[in-house]
């Protein structure tokens, strides 16, 4: 008799269990978080630099398990972090600057979207606070058009690679070496 009862508690256990696996599920699913603003104080969760500082697109990042706010100083910091392997296969809510809607020195908040859907310039001439980075668009005419003005190649978000990167990092050393000299 006990343990026939032992048997029926441990599989109401697992029907919990089951149950609870089940409702988080459809809470990643349906919950997308609206971006945040990003103040004159943040600093980058990269980098630690003084993200409002700086030129070019920014990029935010919310954790899809706890809602915790990441904030990059450039779309090239957020995606070094989102492309690590243990972020990468993690739904994080990602956001960016849509450089069509907003001004390269000073990009405000109201235009950021949604990084996923984003159309991305890697290589071109424009420089963010890493030097070399990512312009972000909300469509794919405007990233075309920046990268007949400012050279580079537009990839979607799932297309971008480290590669993309690093080869921004080669360039950021001769963007460096011409305009700023010793760091
Ligand atoms: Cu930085
Ligand atoms: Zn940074």
């Amino acid at each position: 008799m006990g343990t026939v009862n032992f048997k029926l508690l441990s599989a109401a256990v697992m029907f919990a269990l089951l149950l609870a696996g089940c409702s988080e599920t459809e809470e990643q699913l349906t919950e997308k978080p609206d971006p945040v603003h990003i103040e004159s104080g943040d600093e980058c969760h990269v980098c630690g630099m003084a993200i409002t500082r700086f030129p070019g697109p920014k990029g935010e990042a919310i954790t899809a398990r706890d809602q915790q706010v990441h904030k990059f100083c450039s779309t090239r910091d957020m995606f070094s972090w989102a492309l690590q392997p243990e972020n990468a296969k993690r739904d994080h809510t990602l956001y960016v600057h849509d450089m069509a809607q907003t001004d390269w020195e000073h990009p405000d908040d109201t235009a950021l979207i949604d990084a996923r859907e984003a159309f991305f310039v890697v290589g071109s001439e424009r420089t963010g606070a890493m030097g070399p980075t990512l312009a972000s668009f909300a469509s794919e005419n405007s990233a075309v058009e920046f990268a007949n003005e400012f050279g580079g190649e537009v990839v979607e978000f799932k297309d971008v690679t480290m590669e993309h990167l690093t080869q921004d990092m080669s360039h950021k050393e001769i963007g460096m070496n011409n305009h700023e000299g010793e760091h």
